[in-house]
């Protein structure tokens, strides 16, 4: 697929001098800031990646804020607080870094609620137990930095530098589950049941967070090229398995996935690919929870129709009483 690609879009021989002057500019390594001539092509990948992170940071606060209410303790109420609080903020940073692509905020939000632009299939899951939230620290969050550490490197400045402090929020996102997990493990059997049933459903649909199987990737090409991308799907999968194994070892839970074994002529571990018919299908819109998520979005947007009415009354008197002083 790779080679097909970059062999078609070389054979449009399409390649103007600016945009082998700004294929030179990536390959040297240097960032693209805002005001930079780019490819359309760039620009609209990027507004895709950059717009369908923001949305998976918003949408990914359903699941967890669902438990806020419910966390046993006064102290796992206000982490999990923080941290959905967090996810908040990473929405915005990366709906500005959008922003600086030139597209609106109000239009991706129409992208989003009209299913026109997607968010990350892993939040179309429920959350059944507070195990589950453990679940999603230790292995959603895992998954997400290591796909977005690699990120800080990506080409256009505006989206490295905020991938840079979402990181650092990320790492202790993914300690929070973890010590979730923790503790649930080494709880009563009852809880350590509910840790291992939390592992047993999020662990396929946390494999599929990297996106398809390469030979199925359609954007990995250009991305990569372009270094919107670094590393493939498959690749960041491998080492998501990789350091999650020894993981799960240590709490004593048991990967669900009877062929997963250590190989050492690979120095990886070999492991049973995700269902990619159930990914494809939760992708069209029919995962056990895509309409509810989608449903709690469009009715918050509806919902806030009077404060940002509101908003902008108040911006127009505002700018109309400035005019009338000058
Ligand atoms: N879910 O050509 P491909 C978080 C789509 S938030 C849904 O490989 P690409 C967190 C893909 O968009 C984590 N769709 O695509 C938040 C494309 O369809 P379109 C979110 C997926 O872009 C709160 C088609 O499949 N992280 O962690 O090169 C609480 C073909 O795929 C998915 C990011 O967004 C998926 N999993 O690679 C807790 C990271 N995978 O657009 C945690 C930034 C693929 O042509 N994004 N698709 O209609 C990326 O790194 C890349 O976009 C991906 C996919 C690796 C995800």
């Amino acid at each position: 697929m790779y080679a097909q690609m970059v062999k078609s879009e070389a054979a449009d021989g399409e390649q103007t001098p600016e945009d082998r002057a700004f294929q030179a500019r990536i390959d040297r390594g240097e960032k693209i800031e805002p005001k930079d001539w780019m490819p359309e092509g760039y620009r609209k990948t990027l507004i895709r990646q950059i717009g369908q992170h923001a949305h998976s940071e918003i949408v990914g606060q359903l699941p967890e804020g669902n438990w806020i209410t419910r966390a046993p303790t006064l102290e796992r109420k206000q982490i999990l607080l923080a941290k959905v609080q967090d996810e908040a903020g990473h929405g915005l940073y990366l709906y500005s870094a959008a922003e600086t692509l030139g597209v609106s905020r109000d239009e991706l939000f129409e992208k989003l609620h009209s299913g026109a632009m997607k968010y990350s299939s892993i939040f179309n899951y429920p959350t059944l137990t507070w195990a589950d939230m453990g679940a999603i620290g230790w292995l959603v969050d895992g998954a997400a930095i290591m796909n977005q550490v690699p990120l800080q490197r990506t080409s256009y400045g505006p989206y490295s530098r905020a991938m840079i402090r979402i990181c650092k929020e990320e790492s202790f996102h993914q300690r929070q589950g973890y010590s979730i997990m923790m503790k649930m493990a080494g709880g009563t059997p009852e809880q350590k049941e509910m840790a291992q049933d939390a592992l047993n459903r999020f662990w396929y649909p946390s494999l599929m967070m990297f996106g398809p199987s390469d030979k199925d990737s359609v954007h990995s090409a250009q991305s990569m090229a372009w270094k919107i991308k670094i590393n493939t799907n498959d690749e960041l999968r491998q080492k998501f398995v990789d350091e999650t194994v020894p993981q799960a070892e240590y709490l004593g839970l048991t990967v669900p996935d009877p062929d997963l074994a250590w190989n050492a002529g690979r120095g990886h571990y070999d492991f049973t690919e995700p269902d990619w018919t159930e990914f494809f299908d939760v992708l069209k819109g029919n995962g056990p929870c895509n309409e509810e998520r989608l449903g709690a979005r469009v009715k918050a947007w509806e919902d806030g129709a009077w404060f940002r009415e509101g908003l902008s009354a108040h911006a127009e008197k505002a700018a109309a009483r400035r005019l009338a002083a000058e």
